[in-house]
């Protein structure tokens, strides 16, 4: 007889038997996200059919970066799905200019505040390219029954306590982790769930991908550039050359790296001297569930999850992937660029 799948939610409940002491904020929670989840899937599979939801909106969020109509979208289901169950106190989103506070009456219990990039690589859409949802889940740490302050925003990533993605790829998956382990979902839209397909994510130690946007090879740091052409020589004992492999989609790269063994990197450039990533929406919540995947995540130079970040919108260049990577890269930074002016190296 076929065994039957456990979904998501019965997954949550059976790990949360493990905290009697907890209250069912969290598991609440989450089910907000798997509930917006599943209505911006949607939308996203009908995305090459509808045409009013493709494109772009004209306008640009607070980074100057083109919006378009399903990043909108996806903000505002996350938003109202996170709003509607009272556990969360407030989000900050890459698609809002400020942290947003939920009305403290509706939430005089909740200590939880949620950060997010609710659609990730959202130009690829209108090709069929994958994208993702990111998100990163830390207590508050004013008041509760409060109005939020940015200090609930800004704490470095070790403090999370939980995050994930969804990926919207040739299948949906949502991946997360409450600092126990990394376990994956794939949905299943023939009964709308889903369903534990991942249990205990490990990436390998080492791998044969790397993954990075070589067109801007003339604006990397010299570490960078050292880095990529060590991974294009020729070495059997490592399986050099490795294989390039970069969809421009964070979550789909990260997911596959993830999986197969590989590095991401987004660098600073001389145009960008702190790279492009967002470290509170994307390489915070990234950088967690790689570590608790066996993994590692620097900016170059040292851990991610101990930067203690100054602003919402602040970008970090980051280094993420299988542990042994990693070091090498980071030590390929030491020897050829400076961490006061990465870009220039
Ligand atoms: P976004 O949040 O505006 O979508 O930008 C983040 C995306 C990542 O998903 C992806 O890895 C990166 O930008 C690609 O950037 P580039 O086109 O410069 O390689
Ligand atoms: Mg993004």
């Amino acid at each position: 007889m076929e065994q039957r799948m456990m979904t998501l939610g019965e997954y949550i409940v059976k790990q949360q038997a493990h905290y009697p002491e907890a209250k069912g904020e969290l598991t609440s929670l989450l089910s907000s996200i798997r509930l917006a989840a599943k209505v911006v899937n949607r939308e996203i599979n009908k995305a090459g059919l509808v045409a009013d939801i493709q494109g772009g909106v004209g306008s640009t969020n607070v980074q100057g970066e083109d919006q378009q109509k399903l990043d909108l979208y996806a903000n505002e289901q996350f938003k109202a799905a996170l709003e509607a169950r009272r556990e969360v106190c407030g989000i900050a989103s890459e698609e809002e200019p400020d942290f947003v506070s939920f009305n403290p009456e509706h939430t005089s219990n909740s200590k939880y505040v949620v950060l997010m990039d609710p659609l990730d690589g959202s130009s690829n859409i209108d090709v069929n390219v994958s994208v993702g949802t990111i998100f990163s889940i830390y207590r508050r740490v004013s008041p509760v029954g409060t109005p939020v302050t940015l200090d609930d925003f800004l704490q470095p990533g070790r403090k999370q306590v939980a995050a994930g993605y969804i990926v919207y790829g040739s299948s949906t998956m949502l991946v997360y982790t409450t600092g126990q382990g990394v376990h994956g979902f794939t949905y299943d839209p023939s009964i709308g769930c889903f369903c534990l397909s991942h249990e205990n994510m490990r990436t390998p130690e080492t791998g044969t991908l790397y993954s990075i946007n070589e067109g801007n090879y003339i604006k990397f740091p010299d570490g960078v550039k050292k880095y990529i052409k060590y991974c294009q020589e020729r070495d059997d004992a490592t399986q050099r050359p490795y294989s390039a492999r970069y969809i421009g989609s964070l979550v789909s790269d990260f997911h596959r790296n993830l999986l197969k063994g590989g590095i991401y990197i987004y660098p600073s450039t001389a145009s960008a001297p702190q790279g492009k990533l967002r470290l509170l929406y994307e390489c915070n919540p990234i950088a967690m569930l790689a570590e608790q995947a066996g993994g590692k995540a620097s900016d170059g130079f040292g851990r991610i999850l101990d930067i203690e970040p100054t602003e919402l919108h602040q970008r970090v260049p980051f280094f993420v992937g299988s542990s042994a990577m990693v070091e090498t890269a980071e030590s390929f930074m030491r020897d050829y660029s400076s961490h006061e002016d990465p870009a220039r190296g």
